[in-house]
């Protein structure tokens, strides 16, 4: 029986890496766990920055693919994204390249698109080659990291499937999920489809499940072979109940990005 593939989950102490960690080894991969911050009941990570070049080194060392998912989730002061986001994420790719992994599925984030109007009704969904109009220094960080990807594929040959995540959490909490929520279940599904189809080269996708109320288009993530099998819609009435439906002359409720564009949530740290 050959040996199970092994991916290098970064992130692997954050939200959408603890649920991670539940489910893709049902997929079989063997996963090496990689974070700034130690995961607690688990002794084998690595723990270390995206600054520390020779633990990246090590860690990438016999992997067969990476999932990333480090680095700063929310808005902060440009310095410090640049530090974790944009700097670690070179480190990282300069890691892959050196070590030969052929094979990134990078955490992008609707934010890299967040000042993009919301489609209303009846029009179209959103292609994933819209122009980028990022709402904060965070999705900025998040189109130049989909920019660095389609440099490590054409001049160095390292694929990768650049993942626009919606909102993934258990449930969705807002009005505004109601339409871009990725479920745990159907964002392992997508990162399966995403680490095993054939020839991406540089692939953009968005990552939400097969939400009624979806906004985007997910034809490039389907193309990979993903398979949305949630849709939000079974917690609208209760959402719109507390909520009220998206209103038209809220600027919160205005673009892809909601509160990002207006008063966005800060990093902690
Ligand atoms: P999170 O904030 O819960 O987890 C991020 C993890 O990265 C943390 O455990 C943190 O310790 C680690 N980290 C931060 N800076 C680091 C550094 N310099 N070196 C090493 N580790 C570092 O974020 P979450 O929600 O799990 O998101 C994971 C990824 O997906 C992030 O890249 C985020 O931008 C992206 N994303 C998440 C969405 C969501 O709905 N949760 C939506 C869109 C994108
Ligand atoms: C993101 O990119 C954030 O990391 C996550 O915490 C959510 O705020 C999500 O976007 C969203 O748009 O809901």
């Amino acid at each position: 029986m050959p040996a199970p593939p092994i991916v290098l989950l970064t992130g692997a102490a954050g939200g959408i890496g603890t649920l991670m960690r539940g489910l893709l080894p049902a997929y079989g991969y063997e996963l090496r766990l990689f974070d700034a911050t130690p995961i607690e009941g688990v002794s084998d990570a690595v723990t270390a920055d995206l600054a520390d070049t020779e633990a990246l080194r090590e860690a990438v060392q016999g992997v067969d693919a990476i999932v990333h998912l480090a680095g700063i989730s929310l808005e902060a002061p440009f310095e410090k994204i640049v530090r974790a986001n944009i700097e670690g994420l070179h480190n990282l790719y300069e890691a892959a390249r050196a070590q030969g992994v052929r094979r990134v599925v990078y955490a992008s984030s609707n934010h890299a698109v967040g000042f993009t109007p919301r489609p209303r009704e009846g029009d179209p969904l959103i292609p994933v080659d819209t122009p980028r109009r990022p709402d904060t220094f965070y999705g900025l960080s998040k189109a130049f990291g989909e920019d660095l990807a389609q440099l490590y594929w054409d001049r160095h040959g390292v694929e990768t499937v650049s993942v626009r995540i919606g909102s993934c959490f258990m449930e969705p909490t807002s009005v505004r999920m109601l339409s871009v929520w990725l479920s745990p279940g159907d964002c392992a599904r997508l990162f399966h489809a995403a680490l095993t189809a054939e020839d991406v080269g540089h692939t953009v996708v968005y990552g939400s499940s097969a939400n009624t109320r979806l906004w985007w288009d997910l034809s490039t993530a389907r193309a990979l072979g993903y398979e949305p099998q949630d849709d939000s819609e079974q917690y609208a009435d209760k959402l719109v109940a507390e909520q009220g439906e998206l209103d038209p002359d809220n600027p919160d409720h205005a673009h892809l990005g909601g509160r990002f564009c207006t008063d966005p949530p800060q990093w902690p740290y």
